[in-house]
Parts: structure tokens; sequence; C-alpha cells
């Protein structure tokens, strides 16, 4: 069984990638199986093999608890490690090759506190898995939200402590040059500096910010040329990602583990 974690940003398009690469895989007589683990989703556009809301609703959270919308999540997202067993039970009965996990839309409130990571971490364990963090074409086109993202998606890779690549959702909503020119920063810091400075930002933080990015973004799967572009509404670059998830999953890549490494 492998797993592929999609998270991003809230309305980055991670439900809607789970529906379309889902009916990707299955449409490529790949066995799929698909988590919802967002307990405060009221719709989904796919129907899920395995429904975490059965288990917790933060709706119902909130309403019991008294809550406001963040309080429930927390709460829903705290309540979720008791159920990890029964939902890990459910997953490995469909038998499915692949498990596609859709996660929380307040992603600060999943990846950053300590039971999301928990919750992943349980839940893939054994097992090889890959996070695809993705983000908004329209952000991507952004030079200063392009590289918050990229911060945001290095954070994200601490936090889950998995291999990751990063895919740049709806890209239906971009023409060929704006990918190519996402591209190009994405893949040169200094053209990653220029553009920064071009959108206003301050030369020695746009200097300190493409120094950064450059640091954080070694070689390997989180590499910006890992970066896949993809557009569940068109199917646009569905095939690319399996391919790089595959590459992640069958390659280079160690099985998650709990132990720390040697010390050199
Ligand atoms: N044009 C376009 N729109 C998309 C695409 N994928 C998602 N959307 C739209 O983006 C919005 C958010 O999509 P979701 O799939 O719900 O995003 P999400 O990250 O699961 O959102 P939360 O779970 O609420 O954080 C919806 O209005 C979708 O219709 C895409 O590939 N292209
Ligand atoms: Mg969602």
């Amino acid at each position: 069984m492998y797993y592929i974690v999609i998270v991003g940003p809230a309305g980055s398009g991670k439900s809607h990638l789970v529906d379309a690469l889902g009916d990707w895989m299955e449409f490529n007589q790949l066995g799929v199986a698909r988590v919802n683990l967002d307990p405060a989703a009221e719709w989904i556009p796919y129907e899920p093999e395995i429904d975490i809301r059965d288990y917790v609703n933060a709706r119902s959270v909130m309403e019991r608890y008294r809550l406001g919308p963040n309080g429930a999540l927390i709460a829903s997202i705290d309540m979720l490690t008791e159920h990890i067993d029964r939902v890990k039970e459910e997953i490995e009965a469909t038998k499915a090759n692949y498990v596609l996990i859709d996660t929380p839309g307040q992603m600060e409130l999943f990846a950053f506190r300590d039971t999301g990571p928990y919750v992943v971490r349980e839940l893939v364990s054994g097992s090889k898995a890959v996070v695809v963090f993705i983000f908004d074409a329209v952000f991507a086109s952004n030079p200063k939200s392009l590289a918050s993202s990229l911060f945001l998606a290095m954070s994200t890779r601490l936090r889950l402590g998995l291999p990751q690549v990063i895919a740049i959702s709806k890209a239906d909503l971009l023409q060929p040059e704006q990918m190519e020119e996402i591209n190009e920063v994405l893949n040169n810091p200094e053209r990653l500096y220029s553009a920064l400075v071009s959108a206003g930002l301050d030369p020695g933080l746009a200097d300190a910010a493409a120094r950064s990015l450059e640091a954080l973004l070694p070689s390997d799967s989180i590499a910006p040329s890992a970066t896949r572009f993809v557009s569940a509404v068109s199917g646009y670059g569905l095939d690319d990602l399996y391919a790089v998830i595959q590459q992640v999953l069958a390659g280079g890549e160690d099985f998650y583990t709990e132990e720390p490494s040697p010390r050199l």
C-alpha cells in the first residue's frame, strides 16, 4: 500500500485533486482508496471510501462543545487520534494499492500543531508515503506569493517529515507562457530575486528570501525541478504528477521511520 497525502492551503484544490487523480489512476487500472481526513468538510467532490466525518464531525463538535470553527477543527483533529486504529483497519480492508488522503483546509491547524502530523504518521506507518504539497496557480503567478508558498511547503515538509513533491494546481487558469515564467523563477534564484524586486520587495529582503529558498530547496524530491502543474478541471499534468509520485515512492527515499538518524 502506498500513501499519497495531499496538503495545501485552504481552497488550493486538494479535494478536487483527490477526485481527479483518483479517477485518472482508476482509469489507468491502479487500485485507489480515497480518504477524507477533513472533519470540517461540508461537501467533497468525490465519494470517499473512508470518511473521517463518520467518526468526528467538526460541525457536531462545534455545537456540542460550543466552539468556534477553528476551536472545533482543532478539537476534531485531536479527537481523530482516538480513531486512527479503526481508520487504518478500514483503509487496509480496501486492499487498494494507493491511498489518496485529502487533508483539512485549515492546514495551519493541521500541519502545524502536534496531532495532525501524528495522525498522518500513524496512518502511513509501515508503508511508503509521499506528500503532494499544492498551491494555487494564481498564487504562483505572483512572485511574493510564490516565494511564501515555497516557504510554506518547506515548513510542511519539516512538520510531516515525509518526502514531498510540489504541484501547482488549477493550471487551466494559466497560459503556457505563464507556466514557463513560473518554472524559470522556480529554477533560478537570480530570477526569483529580480521578480521579487520588480514586485516591489526591498532588495535586501528579496535577496534573503531567494538565498534561503536556494538553500532550503536542495535537488531532491522537494526541489523546484520536481514541481508539476496540474489541473483537476482539464486533467492537465495528472500523468506527470503520477510519474513524479511514482519516482519518489519507488526510488531513493526511505520509508518514514520514527527512529532518529544516526549522528555522524
Ligand atoms: N479552475 C480550476 N478550479 C479548481 C481546480 N481545482 C479546484 N478548483 C476550484 O477551487 C476551489 C477549491 O477547491 P477544493 O478542491 O475544494 O480545494 P480544497 O483545498 O480542498 O479546499 P478546502 O478543503 O476548503 O481548503 C473550488 O471552487 C474548485 O472548484 C482546478 O484544477 N481548476
Ligand atoms: Mg477540501
